[in-house]
């Protein structure tokens, strides 16, 4: 297996400016290295080219979609994110998508989407499923997942739309902040979700057990998307919208583990992290190492 590893350096979805600067935080603190240590190949395809946003009009929200800042260049770093995505898939290797906001997810869902059904685990403080009609503050980091599965407006854009994924395969995990046309919608679709107060109540492992169990249920393979901010602050503070009370460092290495040891990880992405805001760039030290236990790193 090789890991191949994708930047996408996007700050559009997310109302915070830094998040852009995630790959190459990430890539500083060694991520290479900490996958070459664990045994595991990797070869870096470098970053898409993502044109800045202070060279574009931020409010050209098309009238037809309502509110989601930046979408038309959302749509084309996130068809160019599919491709590639895609790419690597067909040759064998395992993609590895270093965000960039969570808006994303949309070409990393739709690339691994493209040639097998999938199933998602959405490792998130945050449920990521606004519409341009329910989101309440217009950022398309809050709405992927509704626009991978076609929901509101997103129903009439094909770019956004995951072809061969479905909710009954998406698990979210570790939630804390969720608005209330989310909440509805996750009930409404039957979404499974875990809140922390499930994780703190069962624990991780049997947590993470579960949300495999669902994803992986009838497709080829699943998408592992780690938002950041899914741990608490005080391990992962360099991100653009802290919660307080998320995982832990060792809950977050059981999942990862978890992960590796299911053979079902398809592909990953890696989002939300902010060296502006980060302490030492510790943030992204931390997901190279989840990134290596994801991979199948082991102690022994
Ligand atoms: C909020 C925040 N639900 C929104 N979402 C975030 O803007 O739609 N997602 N921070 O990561
Ligand atoms: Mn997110
Ligand atoms: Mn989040
Ligand atoms: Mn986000």
């Amino acid at each position: 297996m090789t890991v191949r590893i994708i930047g996408a350096p996007t700050d559009y979805g997310a109302n915070r400016r830094g998040v852009d600067m995630g790959p190459s935080a990430i890539r500083y603190a060694g991520l290479a290295e900490e996958l070459a240590d664990a045994g595991i190949d990797s070869r870096d395809h470098g970053d898409l080219a993502v044109p800045r946003a202070e060279e574009l009009d931020s409010d050209r929200d098309a009238p037809e979609t309502g509110s989601a800042k930046f979408l038309r260049e959302t749509a084309d770093v996130c068809s160019r994110l599919a491709d590639e995505v895609s790419e690597a898939l067909a040759v064998g290797d395992v993609p590895l998508v270093l965000g960039g906001d969570h808006s994303i997810g949309i070409g990393s869902l739709g690339g691994s989407a493209r040639n097998a059904d999938i199933g998602a685990i959405w490792f998130d403080a945050h449920a990521d499923l606004n519409t341009p009609e329910t989101t309440l503050s217009g950022n398309v980091h809050g709405m992927p997942l509704s626009a991978a599965l076609g929901y509101g407006a997103f129903a009439d854009m094909p770019w956004a739309t995951a072809p061969r994924f479905r909710a009954e395969n998406l698990v979210l995990v570790g939630l804390r902040s969720v608005d209330p046309a989310e909440r509805e919608l996750i009930e409404e679709r039957d979404i499974a979700a875990y809140t922390m107060s499930e994780i703190d109540d069962r624990g991780i492992s049997a947590v993470v057990e579960e949300a495999i169990a669902t994803a992986s249920a009838g497709v080829d393979g699943i998408h592992v998307s780690l938002d950041l901010d899914w741990l608490d602050p005080t391990e992962a503070p360099g991100v653009g919208t802290p919660v307080r009370g998320g995982a832990t460092y060792r809950e977050a290495h059981a999942a990862m583990e978890h992960v590796a040891a299911s053979g079902a990880l398809r592909s990953m992405e890696m989002v939300e992290i902010n060296p502006t805001l980060d302490q030492h760039n510790g943030t992204a030290e931390l997901a190279t190492e989840l990134a290596a236990s994801a991979f199948g790193k082991t102690v022994l």
